[in-house]
C-alpha cells in the first residue's frame, strides 16, 4: 500500500493501465479529467487507445464518448482521435489530430459554454455516463479524492458515473492537498439557491471530491506531469496590444469606472491573453485579483511578482519551466490559488456579481463589434468557446485581444462580418489590437462601425473596409446597421479561393 492511498480496501483496486482500459465497454461514455493540458489522466487514455486501435484493425470497430473538462493532450485527445475511438467530443479541444477528425466530419463534436456542460450532463442530454477516469494526487481513508492541477467537471463525473478510474498521480505530493474548493450546493431550478462566494479567494466547499467507496473500480499509478506547452515569448505585436489595453484601464481607473486595484481578472487561453499579463506584471496596477478558468504562465508571474494576490481558477495550464517553477513554491501558492469546479469558476451568478474583467483572444471580429472566437472562414472549427462566453456575457467589462492581421498578413481579422459567431455586438465592450483600441460601449452601429476601422483594423486593409462601410451605407437594405449582402463574407471567400482577402493577390 502506498501512502497517497489512505483507504486499504482501495489500495487492493491498484491494477495496471491495460487491466483499467479492459472496463471501458465499447459504446461507453467516458467522462475524462483534464482541463487546458493539466489534470488528465496521463495512463489509461493510451491503453484504451490501443484496444480501440486492435479492435478497429480486427473489424469490431469501438469508440466512445469523450467529455472532459476542456482540452487535454496528445495522451488524451491525440491517441483517442487517431485510434478512430471517439463517437462525440465535448465540450472544448484544441488537439490537432482531433481538430482534424472534427473538420473531415469523422468524429461529432458539440462546442459548448464550459459552465453549461454540468447542468446538462445533470439533464441528461448526452445520455448516461458510464466510466469516469479522474486523476487525483491521494486517496483519503474515507474514499475521497484529493484532486491535481484542474478540477474541470470531476465532480460531475463522479456523481454521474457508474464506475470510477482514479489515476493516482504521485508527482504531485501533498503540494496541492488544501488548494482545492469543491461546492456541493448546486442545484437544477427551481431547487437552485445562491452561491455563497463574493470574493474570489472564498472557500465555499470541501477540500476533496467526494467518491462513493465501491465506485471505485481501478486505481492505477502514474507519475507523469502534465503536458502544458510554452508560449511564444510576447513579440512586438502581442506587447502593441498588451499596451493599448493597460494604457485603456488606467484611463478608466482614472475616470472613476474602475477602482485602482482593478477589478477580479479573467484572462483567456493563448499567446495574445498570455502577453497581455505580461503587461499587466511591469504596469501600474498592484494588488490585483483573479476570477478565472485557467492560471496561465503569466498569472502565475504576476502572483510571483506580488501584483496578484489571490487567483481563484479550476485548472493550472503551465509551462513545463513554469510547472517546475510551481511545484518548488506550492506551499505558498497553496495559500494564493483556488482551484474550483468549472460550473463555479465560470458561473454566470458570479462572474456578474464579482464584476470580472474579462479578456480573450478571438479569430476576427466584424466592424460592428460581433466577434467570432472559434471558427476560421465559418466552417472549420479552432477550438471552441470554452469559458469566454461563461466571462464575455456577464463581465463587467468585457475586451477582445487580436493581433489585427494573420498568416502573414494575408487575412484581416477585422472583417465586414464575422464568418462565424460566438459573441454578439451586445457582449463585446472592447476591441484591441496592436493598432489601437475601439470602446464600442454606449455607441451605435454606424459609431462603432467607423471607430472599429479606423483603430483596429491593419492600415492594409483599412480602405478596403471603408470603401464597404460606405457603400453599405448607401445601399443598404436597411441603415441601422448598413451590410451588403452580396459581398459581406465575400472576403472569406477570396481567402478560401486565392489565399488571401487582398482583392489583388500579392
Ligand atoms: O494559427 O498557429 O497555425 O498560425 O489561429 O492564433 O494569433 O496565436 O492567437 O493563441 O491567442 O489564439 C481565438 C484561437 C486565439 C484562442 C484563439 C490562427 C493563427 C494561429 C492562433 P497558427 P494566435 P491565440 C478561456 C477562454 C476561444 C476560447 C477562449 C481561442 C492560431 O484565443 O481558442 O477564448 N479562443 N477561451 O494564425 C484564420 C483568422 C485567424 C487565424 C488567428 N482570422 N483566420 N486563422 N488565426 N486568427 C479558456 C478556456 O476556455 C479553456
Amino acid at each position: 500500500m502506498t501512502g497517497r492511498i489512505r483507504n486499504p480496501r482501495i489500495a487492493r483496486k491498484l491494477t495496471s493501465a491495460v487491466e483499467a482500459a479492459n472496463l471501458v465497454k465499447p459504446g461507453a461514455n467516458v467522462g475524462m479529467s483534464g482541463f487546458t493540458g493539466s489534470g488528465h489522466p496521463k495512463r489509461v487514455p493510451a491503453a484504451l487507445a490501443q484496444r480501440i486501435a486492435e479492435a478497429n484493425r480486427t473489424g469490431e470497430p469501438m469508440r466512445i464518448g469523450l467529455w472532459t473538462g476542456a482540452s487535454t493532450a496528445p495522451e488524451v485527445d491525440g491517441v483517442l482521435a487517431e485510434a478512430d475511438g471517439i463517437d462525440l467530443r465535448l465540450p472544448y479541444q484544441s488537439d490537432p489530430v482531433t481538430r482534424d477528425r472534427i473538420n473531415s466530419a469523422a468524429l461529432r463534436y458539440t462546442d459548448m459554454h464550459l459552465s453549461h456542460v454540468a447542468p446538462r450532463v445533470w439533464q441528461g442530454f448526452f445520455g448516461r455516463l458510464d466510466v469516469a477516469i479522474v486523476e487525483a494526487t491521494a486517496i483519503t481513508e474515507d474514499g475521497h479524492l484529493v484532486p491535481s492541477s484542474s478540477v474541470g467537471n470531476n465532480k460531475t463525473w463522479i456523481e454521474q458515473a457508474d464506475q470510477v478510474i482514479v489515476e493516482l498521480n504521485e508527482r504531485h505530493g501533498d503540494g496541492m492537498e488544501g488548494m482545492h474548493d469543491i461546492y456541493y450546493g448546486t442545484a437544477l431550478p427551481p431547487q437552485r439557491k445562491p452561491i455563497p462566494l463574493t470574493r474570489p479567494s472564498d472557500r465555499i466547499g470541501a477540500a476533496h471530491l467526494e467518491c462513493p467507496e465501491d465506485k471505485i473500480v481501478a486505481v492505477v499509478r502514474t507519475e507523469e506531469p502534465d503536458r502544458g506547452t510554452a508560449f511564444r515569448p510576447p513579440d512586438a505585436t502581442s506587447r502593441g496590444i498588451a499596451g493599448h489595453v493597460l494604457d485603456f484601464l488606467g484611463e478608466e481607473v482614472r475616470s472613476g469606472r474602475l477602482p485602482r486595484e482593478l477589478l477580479p481578472l479573467q484572462s483567456g487561453v493563448g499567446n495574445v491573453a498570455n502577453a497581455v499579463l505580461d503587461g499587466l506584471r511591469t504596469g501600474p496596477f498592484r494588488d490585483l485579483t483573479a476570477y478565472t478558468e485557467v492560471i496561465q504562465d503569466g498569472m502565475l508571474d504576476l502572483l510571483d511578482a506580488g501584483v496578484l494576490r489571490a487567483a481563484s481558477a479550476t485548472a493550472l495550464s503551465l509551462s513545463p519551466a513554469a510547472d517546475d517553477r510551481f511545484h518548488d513554491g506550492i506551499a505558498d501558492y497553496r495559500d494564493k490559488i483556488v482551484l474550483r469546479p468549472q460550473e463555479i469558476s465560470n458561473h454566470p451568478e458570479v462572474v456578474r456579481r464579482l464584476g470580472c474583467l474579462a479578456m480573450n483572444g478571438i479569430v476576427e471580429a466584424d466592424i460592428y463589434g460581433n466577434v467570432n472566437s472559434t471558427h476560421l472562414m465559418g466552417s472549420s472549427v479552432q477550438n471552441g468557446i470554452g469559458g469566454s462566453g461563461d466571462f464575455a456575457r456577464n463581465a463587467y467589462l468585457s475586451i477582445f485581444v487580436t493581433p489585427s492581421s494573420a498568416k502573414g498578413g494575408a487575412i484581416s481579422t477585422i472583417v465586414p462580418m464575422v464568418s462565424h459567431v460566438d459573441h454578439t455586438e451586445h457582449d463585446v465592450d472592447v476591441i484591441a489590437t496592436e493598432q489601437g483600441i475601439a470602446d464600442l460601449r454606449g455607441l451605435a452601429p454606424a459609431e462603432r462601425a467607423r471607430l472599429v476601422i479606423d483603430n483596429c483594423a491593419h492600415p492594409d486593409f483599412r480602405p478596403a473596409l471603408h470603401d464597404y462601410f460606405a457603400r453599405a451605407q448607401r445601399d443598404s437594405f436597411g441603415l441601422h446597421t448598413p451590410h451588403l449582402l452580396d459581398e459581406s463574407l465575400s472576403w472569406h471567400h477570396r481567402f478560401v479561393r486565392t489565399g488571401t482577402m487582398h482583392s489583388t493577390p500579392e
